[in-house]
């Protein structure tokens, strides 16, 4: 076997010297660097599927990144992000050079007592960027190499492939691990929901959907058929002739805070953007004045809880439901959650695999980044109810059809969406309505190039940065001076930078809040390149 694996790494060869990372969200750069990592992952992938006796994913893809750029993220064996220690494998694996890669491999099999006469297998799935195709066949070499079972998905949403994962491990509780079982289950469960609705008139049915000119164009498209109607999407940026994430997508509307280039939109219709890999979705429209209003994560997960907390108590169920944030999370989602909504809130290290493991902890998780990202977890509890009472039965019931609605594996905008609508049509309530839920403390997100962003290191959750000393303390200070103000840096885990985020009750003290803070990172952290100028 090593010789085999050591020959047909031949054909996928290193540059010499390249270092890269398993980053936040997996490997992530210019896909000209790429090929060698995916044969590689595609051998690891197999050692994984050894270990855990488990079917193991692999997607390509780079999600909101641009149209150059791809990536490649591991999932273990119920759909969660790979483990942090094989994280450290990846990153080494990726980065021996050619004379050492029968070692690396050997050094992983010895130390995780891998038994090579396992059969192992990998589900692989892939984005619709140009390079996608040659990357993912990378893998599968890599997967055959090491005499791993394939299942090539082909192109599929990040999501979609974790979920195929979690079926096939769960041996068919979770679902069928096809695209047709996925597309039924939420379907036939969004169908039940909207049962419930009120006055769900066409108007009321309808969702402009920017596709990001992504995967998730496409899959929207495979799930329309099954949707019987009830759900009337009119579908923007679908790829046709628009490039991946160009101006449009989740990532660009909540970074810009301004609606994506070539969406049509009405005075108070309700819009959506997936990101490049439909792992994310935000919501937004404009108001009559013309002016734009986002519905971030945030807003999704008040939406969201608070929809699930009141299903509880009709169910007659007394259990934990929890929230969990990132240092993101706008300030007025907090507080509202905690003072109005009396759910636990609690705040960890940006990154999916992060909230994903909080929100584990409660009875009921729901965790969402602000961008986008997130879902609900251990729902599966209530599929034992047996209400007696008709309206805990009439609660019960739609309990169960949201928990087959979401996708418990990861945050899935296409699984969200469909929950968003369903509580919308089921509350009657239209997207001003939810958006008057509590009003968003106007915000500000800026970079700073450093030199070394490692010099600085943060606390909790992100919260507060420890090194370099002294830049705390004038953060503290910069923020003192506006009010119900906050703001915090930390290093980007996917880009070469620093980022900055501010809040205060008015936009324009966020904006100097936000270019205060960054000059204060620029001076005391090592700035490079031009002085950061003030907005505007
Ligand atoms: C990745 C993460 C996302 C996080 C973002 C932060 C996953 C699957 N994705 O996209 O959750 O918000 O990185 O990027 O974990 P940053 O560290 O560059 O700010
Ligand atoms: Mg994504």
């Amino acid at each position: 076997l090593d010789s085999k694996a050591s020959q047909k790494s031949m054909l996928h060869p290193k540059p010499k010297g390249l270092m890269l990372q398993y980053g936040t969200a997996g490997f992530r750069t210019t896909a000209k660097h790429l090929d060698h990592v995916m044969f590689r992952m595609g051998l690891l992938a197999t050692l994984r599927s050894r270990k855990t006796k488990s079917t193991i994913g692999v997607m390509v893809t780079a999600s909101h990144n641009p149209e150059e750029d791809n990536g490649l993220k591991l999932i273990d064996p119920m759909g969660e992000m790979v483990t942090p220690s094989w994280e450290g494998y990846a990153t080494q694996l990726a980065n021996a050079e050619q004379e050492v890669l029968c070692s690396a491999l050997k050094d992983i099999i010895e130390k995780e007592t891998i038994n090579m006469s396992e059969t192992a297998s990998v589900f692989v799935g892939r984005d619709t960027r140009p390079s996608s195709q040659r990357l993912s066949q990378a893998v599968l070499d890599g997967v055959s190499c090491l005499g791993g079972q394939i299942q090539d998905y082909g192109l599929v949403t990040t999501p979609q492939l974790h979920y195929m994962v979690r079926c096939r491990n769960t041996h068919g509780c979770y679902g069928t691990d096809t695209l047709q079982g996925y597309y039924q289950k939420l379907s036939q469960a969004f169908i039940e929901l909207t049962k419930n609705a009120r006055n769900h008139t066409d108007d009321q049915k309808r969702l402009l959907v920017d596709g990001a000119n992504g995967i998730g164009a496409l899959k929207v498209r495979e799930l329309e058929a099954c949707l019987q109607s009830e759900l009337q999407m009119v579908l923007f940026n679908d790829g046709s002739n628009g490039k991946l994430n160009y101006l449009c997508g989740a990532d660009y509307v909540k970074v810009q805070q301004k609606p994506p280039q070539g969406i049509n939109m009405g005075a108070g219709e309700r819009c959506c953007s997936f990101d490049g890999d439909a792992d994310r979705i935000v919501y937004y429209y404009n108001d009559s004045d013309g002016s734009f209003h986002l519905l971030d994560g945030d807003k999704i997960a008040t939406l969201i809880s608070t929809y699930l907390k009141e299903l509880l108590t009709q169910a007659g169920l007394n259990l934990q439901i929890a929230v969990v944030q990132t240092a993101y999370a706008n300030g007025s989602s907090t507080q509202y959650l905690e003072d109005i909504m009396k759910v636990t809130v609690s705040c960890t290290k940006t990154g999916v695999k992060h909230l994903h493991h909080a929100a584990q902890k409660f009875d009921i998780g729901v965790y969402f980044e602000a961008n986008g990202h997130g879902t609900v977890l251990q729902l599966s509890e209530f599929i034992r109810l047996k209400a007696s009472v008709d309206e805990k039965k009439h609660a019960a019931k739609l309990l169960e059809n949201t928990i087959n609605l979401i996708n418990q594996a990861t945050g899935d905008a296409i699984s969200d969406m469909l929950v968003i609508e369903a509580v919308l049509a089921i509350r009657g309530m239209t997207v001003q309505e939810w958006d008057s839920i509590y009003t968003d403390l106007p915000n500000r997100q800026l970079t700073v190039k450093v030199a070394d962003r490692r010099m600085i290191d943060t606390a909790d959750a992100e919260r507060r940065a420890v090194t370099p000393a002294g830049l705390q303390d004038s953060i503290d200070a910069l923020v003192k001076k506006y009010t119900k103000a906050r703001a915090f840096v930390r290093p980007s885990g996917t880009e070469d930078l620093v980022r900055v985020y501010a809040e205060a009750e008015t936009q324009e003290s966020a904006d100097v809040l936000a270019h205060e803070v960054s000059l204060a990172v620029y001076h005391m952290a090592g700035g490079v390149g031009e002085k950061p100028k003030p907005l505007k």
